[in-house]
């Protein structure tokens, strides 16, 4: 009964090759299919400074609405002054794809922006560090 068994192992790794496309479609939906961009990477130095943010689907490469995005920390750590700290302010915007952020840039140099986003329909957020510059 050789050729049962065969038919059975093809029929074994016929599930495999099943199991694993479900296993890999499940996935396609991942928070690593986004980044968190700044719309301008320059921003001017001192008290209300605004920064613009979104969120970008990184294969249609197109903003994603209604996205919720968190400020973690905004501090000077690229210029090695980690103490050196900013708070933000959400902005009310009127395009449901850009975040904005009000913050107080103590001087003009390097500050990251460490960022939290929550995708609609993703069940794990999206955490990123940006580098933002600010001038005098
Ligand atoms: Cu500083």
């Amino acid at each position: 009964m050789e050729n049962t068994a065969l038919q059975r192992g093809i029929r074994f790794f016929v599930g495999v090759g099943f199991a694993f496309v479900a296993v890999v479609g499940a996935c396609s939906a991942d928070p690593r299919d986004y980044r968190i961009e700044l719309v301008e990477k320059t921003v001017k130095a001192g008290t209300g400074a605004i920064i613009r943010i979104r969120l970008v689907n990184i294969s249609s490469k197109k903003s994603v609405a209604d996205a919720d995005i968190l400020v973690n920390a905004l501090d000077m750590s690229p210029d090695g002054m980690a103490d050196m700290s900013a708070k933000t302010v959400p902005m009310q915007s009127n395009n449901s794809e850009v975040h904005e952020f009000k913050a107080d840039l103590a001087m003009p140099g390097r500050w990251a922006l460490s960022l939290e986003a929550t995708i609609p329909g993703e069940s794990t957020s999206l955490r990123d560090k940006l580098l933002l510059r600010a001038q005098r």
